[in-house]
């Protein structure tokens, strides 16, 4: 047994360090990569961070929804989403939101008022947020950006990266296979 406990222990210390990383990532240079818009959210060939990129509000002064509802997670545990924002204009508001179950219901991530959005003003930033455990090893995560822009406002959005560690029943099973080649060096 202690070889299999060693073995665990080596394997989750590798994987938690070494293979923590991108899920999926949508850097939107050639197009929306399969997310939603509507209302006053257009996709954009050029002006992102770099090339194409998302883009709410300019003289629209109305909402504009981003999002994608289908994101699969499975076999990643500690998820976290993180995009590149900036602002330009008068005041926008942003609220994201999250769903664990394919966007059937949505829970509010963030919500970003005029003060916090002047932080990204004329400059790109980056923001990130912790889902829960419910978004653990879930095949039917959402993501949704809801936007406000005053009229001659914009708000830019680009490279959306879903991220998390490899989940433990991976490492165990990768624990396992560790265990095997022991037992054959030992025979
Ligand atoms: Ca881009």
């Amino acid at each position: 047994m202690s070889r299999l406990f060693l073995a665990v222990g080596v394997v989750a210390v590798v994987s938690g360090s070494a293979f923590a990383g991108a899920i999926q990532s949508y850097n939107y240079d050639t197009g929306l990569q399969g997310w939603g818009i509507s209302g006053t959210i257009d996709w954009m060939s050029s002006g992102g961070n770099p090339d194409g990129m998302v883009e709410d509000g300019y003289y629209k002064n109305h909402t504009g929804y981003l999002y994608k509802e289908d994101i699969s997670t499975t076999g990643y545990t500690n998820i976290a989403v993180s995009y590149d924002l900036k602002t330009a204009g008068g005041d926008t508001e942003m609220t994201t939101y999250y769903s664990l179950d394919g966007g059937g219901s949505w829970n509010t991530a963030e919500t970003l008022g005029v003060g916090d959005m002047n932080g990204y003003k004329n400059t790109w930033g980056n923001r990130s947020y912790s889902l829960p455990g419910g978004a653990n090893n879930n095949s039917a995560i959402g993501w949704k950006f809801e936007c406000w822009a005053s009229s001659g406002s914009t708000i830019d959005l680009d490279n959306v990266v879903v991220s998390g560690i490899p989940e433990p029943a991976t490492m165990v099973l990768m624990a396992l296979g560790l265990l095997g080649l022991c037992r054959r060096r030992v025979s």
